[in-house]
């Protein structure tokens, strides 16, 4: 007997939206606030990756509901960005309109899949009601000192009509090109606004130690952050007053420096070039500005330059050495020029090859044609010499600190945030530039400031955004009678994510409150930090380290009561196609949720995603593993169509039903929701083998449990069962020790005979359910991953050993 999915679906979606079942409550001490990445609208609608994340803090939020939380579990739009413009300049639509629709379209298939959002919550980043807050914190950033306008060498694409960020670039053959449509890019100087997100560099770092993330994501950060302990060194320059600056972490090998380097475009170049090296040096730079920064760093890519004609004096030795250009120096880390020590510097060393320039050693060792990474005793150093680096270090910079030489430093690889783009559909700025040079903000009260509306959005191609088009707008006259013009450029998509998850707490009565109001204050206080976030890998980096530097700035303004956003964050894994790659709409390779909702229905979906494996682990589709979800939640509704309940307990499941309760509840804590099901099978094959009336309140608590992953059946369920709806509202399930004990038996599985878990199950559960088990547990898992199993053997409430190969 199967149950229709499609008259029971669409009936409780329509009942919990009706009687307000996911409003967020303000009941409780207890509070649960669970977050989505929220999505990009875009015009292909959700696919079948998009729900895995969204599935997983369903079924926590709806745990934390019946556990008595106060549960905020909201969605939004990340709305404004880059796709919508181009498919509106192709088309001939309104970006605004076109957003509206997908947002429509996104919403309603959000619902089919039984999601509890409230949906009172939702914010649209694109909303002036929303970007008001976006333009208030920018202002904020700006009287703070934060933002400000400087000339920045930026990625122009003259075929987009605009500047691309670093990660919207591609290298093709060597050469730069847009990720959109791979057309040429340069870089060239232009004035941008930029936040100042390097003067919470330190502070960044030190947060992670504070928050539950992955390590791995961590660490992402960490790198990006890029801190490095070392000096600044100072070297004149033979025959004149310059100094160039270098930064180094190896003081300790000033005695081994050959030759300096500086960016190409370090600011004194021109100036120390040689006559006869001016064309060569002019060539050299644009070949440069081609490259990415990528490029520059990366070591298996040849590294290219060329000496000036000057030189330079080594405050250790007075030894002269040449100065050179090359382009594995950056410009914009730290001061754009190296002391060059071939001997121990890996880039350095191979150009030292390349170009057939000296290289010294300076610590004791092995020395031949090869850079050295032991630490030794320092030779060739006078007064370093017998020091152990780290002791050397401090020496060289405690030396020359002396003389004026050295400063002790720390630099970080972060840069400064770019943060404007010349795009039509974004925030504006709140900013106006004066005829007298002067800039403004606009004046809070008139904030927003809206985008004009637009019949033509094409990219103006002098490089200023389409905005610069918008005359009316454009212009604006003081009381004086003053002329100003309207910042051009708009804000990055990243700006409207970098604030969101404070917005659906503002959300109250369909408008957004002050963020500085009391009211505000006192909601930010109740639900910040997030306390699950949930999203995709790919966002590890920018997306997470904007926010949490927002977040950092509003903290220090006393306008948010956390240091951090989000407490934990778990990365889900992706659904790749049945090919095991990655899905996409060239490879023909993608599953679209509305499909399965129609052919399976949505509890089938949300159940076979989170049975799959780890949350956290990439897997491909399998329309087999889809059947079997659908083929289990039949059993489940068979069972309940006997209708053979009891108020009697006849204690054959107690053990059952007690471990279910309390194991699965363990397991949803962590996250491990492929095991809470195989909890909630063992305790349907309980039910089923016992073959006598069921005790109604272990079934009762199953439905409730059950209700996280098939939200609908288990509505239906609970009517059956005579019970008030809505289950969602209903409390989680307790456990009783008593019933544990004893009856457990406690299973050792090895695979190929070699021990690599145990198990604890029912004393004399079947060989079915408990190789089952053994499948799902996670350390079993790692070991079955890419092997064909061959054997299973069973010695009953003992061992299980698979033969794989
Ligand atoms: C001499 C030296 C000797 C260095 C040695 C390293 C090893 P991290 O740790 O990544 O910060 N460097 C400094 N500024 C640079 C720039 N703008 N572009 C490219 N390279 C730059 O690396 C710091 C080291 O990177 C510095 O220490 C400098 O090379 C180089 F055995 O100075 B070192």
């Amino acid at each position: 007997m199967e149950f229709s999915h499609k008259a029971i679906e669409q009936k409780w979606q329509e009942y919990w939206e009706k009687q307000q079942t996911f409003k967020t409550t303000n009941n409780s001490d207890q509070k649960a606030y669970i977050l989505d990445m929220f999505p990009y609208p875009s015009g292909a609608g959700l696919h079948v990756g998009h729900p895995k994340g969204y599935v997983a803090t369903d079924v926590i939020s709806r745990m934390r509901k019946m556990q008595g939380y106060d549960v905020l579990h909201p969605i939004g739009w990340d709305a404004f960005g880059l796709p919508a413009e181009q498919y509106a300049l192709q088309t001939g639509n309104d970006p605004a309109e076109f957003t509206l629709q997908n947002i429509t379209n996104f919403r309603k298939q959000l619902k089919a899949l039984g999601f509890g959002y409230d949906y009172n919550k939702e914010v649209n980043t694109s909303s002036p009601m929303f970007f008001k807050t976006t333009q208030l914190i920018f202002e904020l950033l700006y009287q703070n000192g934060l933002a400000e306008m400087r000339d920045v060498d930026v990625n122009w694409c003259p075929e987009l009509g605009t500047v691309l960020a670093n990660e919207e670039v591609l290298n093709v053959n060597g050469k730069m090109v847009s990720e959109r449509g791979h057309h040429l890019v340069y870089k060239k100087p232009m004035r941008q606004w930029v936040l100042k997100i390097t003067a919470y560099a330190e502070k960044l770092l030190e947060g992670l130690d504070e928050v539950d993330w992955p390590e791995s994501v961590k660490d992402l950060q960490r790198n990006w952050i890029g801190k490095s302990v070392g000096a600044e060194i100072k070297f004149t320059v033979q025959n004149s007053s310059e100094i160039i600056e270098v930064f180094t972490t190896r003081a300790d090998t000033i005695f081994g420096v050959e030759y300096l380097v500086l960016a190409p475009e370090h600011p004194l170049v021109t100036k120390l070039t040689a006559p006869e090296y001016k064309n060569a040096v002019t060539e050299f730079l644009a070949t440069t500005k081609a490259k990415s920064d990528l490029d520059r760093q990366d070591n298996s890519k040849e590294k290219t330059g060329m000496f000036i004609g000057s030189y330079a004096i080594n405050p250790a030795n007075n030894k002269v050495v040449p100065i050179w250009i090359a382009d594995y120096v950056l410009p914009f880390y730290a001061t754009g020029a190296i002391m060059a020590v071939p001997g121990y510097d890996e880039r350095d060393y191979l150009f030292a090859l390349k170009y057939q320039l000296p290289i010294s050693y300076v610590i004791e060792g092995e020395q031949h044609q090869q850079v050295h990474h032991k630490d030794g005793k320092h030779i060739n150093s006078d007064f370093l010499n017998g020091l152990f680096t780290d002791e050397a270090i401090s020496k060289a910079i405690t030396v020359l600190s002396s003389t004026g030489h050295a400063t002790a430093k720390v630099t970080y690889k972060l840069r400064d945030w770019l943060f404007s783009r010349q795009r039509y559909w974004g925030e504006p700025f709140p900013v106006i530039h004066w005829e007298d040079g002067s800039i403004s903000l606009v004046d809070e009260t008139e904030l927003p400031l809206e985008l004009p509306k637009m019949t033509n959005i094409q990219p103006s191609q002098t490089g200023e955004s389409p905005l610069a088009n918008a005359t009316e707008w454009l212009t604006v006259v003081d009381s004086t009678g003053k002329k100003g013009r309207r910042e051009t450029n708009t804000m990055p998509q990243w700006a409207g994510s970098c604030w969101y998850y404070l917005g659906y707490i503002l959300m109250e009565n369909n408008a957004m409150l002050d963020l500085r109001s009391s009211k505000a204050q006192d909601l930010l206080k109740k639900w910040l930090p997030v306390d699950l976030y949930v999203g995709g890998q790919e966002h590890a980096v920018l997306h997470l380290l904007y926010s949490r530097f927002w977040h950092k700035f509003l903290y220090d303004q006393k306008l948010v009561p956390t240091s951090e956003p989000f407490y934990k964050l778990v990365n889900q894994g992706m659904i790749l196609g049945t090919d095991g790659t990655k899905m996409s709409k060239s490879k023909g390779n993608v599953v679209n949720p509305d499909d399965i909702i129609k052919s399976h229905g949505a509890d089938t979906l949300r159940l076979y995603e989170m049975f799959m494996g780890p949350i956290d682990a990439s897997l491909p589709w399998n329309p087999n593993g889809l059947d079997s979800a659908r083929k289990w939640l039949d059993r489940v509704y068979r069972l309940v169509k006997k209708n053979n309940f009891t108020n009697v307990n006849n204690h054959q499941l107690d053990f059952a039903y007690h471990s279910m309760v309390k194991k699965g509840t363990e397991m949803l804590e962590r996250l491990s929701f492929n095991t809470t099901i195989s909890q909630l099978m063992v305790f349907i094959n309980a039910c089923y083998k016992d073959d006598a009336p069921i005790y109604q309140p272990y079934f009762e608590g199953f439905t409730k449990m059950l209700s996280l992953f098939a939200p609908h059946l288990a509505e239906e369920i609970w009517v059956t069962l005579q019970q008030e709806s809505s289950i969602a509202l209903s409390t989680w399930p307790s456990y009783d020790e008593k019933y544990l004990e004893k009856n457990e038996a406690v299973i050792a599985v090895q695979i190929n005979g070699k021990f690599r878990t145990t198990l604890n199950v029912a004393i004399n559960t079947s060989e079915a359910d408990v190789l089952a088990l053994a499948k799902v547990n996670h350390n079993v898992q790692t070991f079955l991953v890419d092997h064909e199993i061959i054997k299973e053997i069973v010695i009953k409430n003992k061992i299980v050993n698979f033969v794989v190969k």
